[in-house]
């Protein structure tokens, strides 16, 4: 990894955790004008963490208000180079205070530290990093084009990645020339909070970045702002939806990020332990909070029984447990709320009569927990084939043909990723010219970089993020 980092420290004692946040608006943390404030807990011990403003919509347009007058009289002046310099500086503190940032994605999130020290953390960083470059060359990147800013972005994330997709958003719109207002999801809202801080050690301008707290209430404000001029949103498909709904008539841009059930395609001439280390990072990494999550394997027939085998050995070394452990594979399902939609899902497909393979050891007694899941044999016409299931719980079936396979894998209303292991690289391509998915991966899975757009067709959404496709869609070329 180009952006390593040194190890995740022993203890946390050391780790700055306020009993207390407000909300960030125009380079301050301000108390809500709702006088709300609700709990984040760790879904690991459901200890609270801090409490954390609710902003109203009040708060929103006091927040709105800031980044507009930041555009207007700083921001959108400022020349390119100078722009830049504030987007490296913030990845540069991102680098500097990794460990505390893993940490604390970590206790807030319940994923495993080896995840949120190796692979969250410094993408986020990377992600400034790299968009620091664009900020001085949007007309390299856009020859002919005459890019501009688009002024004012509404920002909302969902809780499975919460720093990296607080990254994805920030770092992009700063390129373009944009001021935020940024919403991070419910129950992670530490590391965003966090990055305000480091945002405002930057020095940036005040009111460019605006971090603004609370739960669907507020990110729907946010949503129907007036002075708004973007919204990118990540998260559920159902959200989704609304928004564009509810964008219908406006000139307000807009871009989604929703869910996926992607399918992972094993052939039989594939390197089998490397494919079935693929089928585990694919559906178990952090969890299966991740929307390319590879949670349909299709495996060939005639190494069904071969994989089926390695798989579940492989899933028995799998440890569940304390996210700040270094050795945990499986932290905790992030909230009870997720927890009882995954349980709802492991209840329908035993009713639905599939065969279940649970795997690991015992989690904790206090959490959130799931086991590592395998249902095999599983129907296409299923419900647990069908729909998001968003936590670790993995679907087999089985195909024999190239054109049976592709006809499954876009069997679905969604169209975000894909894998595919073989060792013909011809096999590589036909597929991925006829997968419907954003992104398709051919002997590995769950690879990201800034340099790569990233996002899907159909109920997945609409829109890049990442490389020159997510940079345009945070400027106009009229
Ligand atoms: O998502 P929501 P939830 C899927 C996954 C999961 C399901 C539900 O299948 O089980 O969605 O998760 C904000 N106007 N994904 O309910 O509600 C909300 O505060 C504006 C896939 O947590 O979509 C949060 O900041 N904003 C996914 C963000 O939307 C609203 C990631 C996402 O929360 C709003 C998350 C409204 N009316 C869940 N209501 C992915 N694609 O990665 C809520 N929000």
């Amino acid at each position: 990894n180009t952006w390593s980092l040194s190890p995740a420290p022993e203890s946390t004692s050391h780790i700055r955790i306020d009993k207390k946040y407000d909300l960030f608006i125009d380079g301050k943390f301000t108390p809500p004008q709702s006088k709300k404030y609700f709990k984040t807990i760790n879904p690991a011990t459901e200890e609270v963490l801090a409490e954390i403003a609710d902003a109203n919509e009040k708060d929103v347009d006091r927040a709105v208000k800031a980044a507009r007058k930041a555009y207007t009289n700083v921001w959108s002046k400022m020349e390119p180079k100078e722009r830049a310099k504030y987007i490296f500086r913030i990845a540069r503190l991102l680098q500097e205070r990794a460990r505390e940032f893993a940490v604390i994605e970590s206790m807030d999130g319940g994923k495993p530290i080896r995840e949120s020290r190796d692979f969250d953390v410094p993408t986020a960083a990377a992600h400034f990093f790299y968009h620091a470059g664009w900020a001085d060359k949007l007309e390299y990147a856009f020859p002919a084009k005459k890019p501009k800013s688009i002024g004012v972005v509404g920002q909302i994330i969902p809780w499975n990645f919460p720093l990296l997709m607080a990254s994805w958003k920030i770092a992009p719109a700063l390129a373009a020339g944009n001021t935020v207002v940024l919403k991070p999801a419910e129950t992670t809202s530490l590391t965003a909070l966090k990055l305000a801080e480091l945002i405002r050690d930057s020095g940036i301008p005040d009111g460019v970045v605006n971090i603004i707290t609370g739960a669907g209430e507020t990110g729907k404000a946010l949503v129907e702002h007036p002075d708004i001029d973007k919204i990118a949103f990540t998260g559920s498909t159902a959200v989704g939806k609304m928004i564009q709904r509810s964008l219908a008539g406006t000139n307000k841009k807009l871009t989604l990020e929703l869910g996926g059930k992607a399918a992972n395609i094993i052939f039989e001439d594939a390197a089998l332990d490397q494919a079935v280390e693929g089928i585990i990072n694919g559906i178990f990494f952090n969890q299966g909070h991740v929307c390319c999550a590879g949670s349909r394997v299709f495996v060939q027939e005639s190494v069904v029984d071969a994989v089926t085998r390695r798989l579940e050995h492989r899933m028995n070394s799998l440890i569940i447990g304390d996210p700040l452990d270094k050795n945990t594979d499986i932290g905790a399902i992030n909230s009870k709320g997720q927890l009882e939609t995954v349980n709802k899902y492991l209840e329908l497909g035993q009713k639905e009569g599939f065969e279940m393979f649970q795997a690991g050891n015992e989690p904790p007694k206090k959490g959130f927990w799931c086991k590592p899941t395998l249902f095999k044999n599983v129907a296409q016409s299923s419900i647990i084939s069908k729909e998001e299931i968003f936590g670790p719980v993995l679907v087999m079936q089985t195909f024999r043909t190239i054109d049976e396979v592709i006809d499954k894998a876009n069997n679905t209303p969604y169209g975000l990723s894909a894998g595919v292991w073989t060792d013909k690289g011809s096999k590589i391509f036909n597929l991925t010219s006829r997968l419907k998915a954003g992104v398709v991966w051919a002997n590995t899975f769950n690879k990201f970089d800034p340099t790569s757009p990233f996002g899907g067709y159909k109920e997945s959404g609409f829109g890049r993020e990442g490389g020159i496709q997510g940079l345009s869609a945070y400027l106009k070329f009229d």
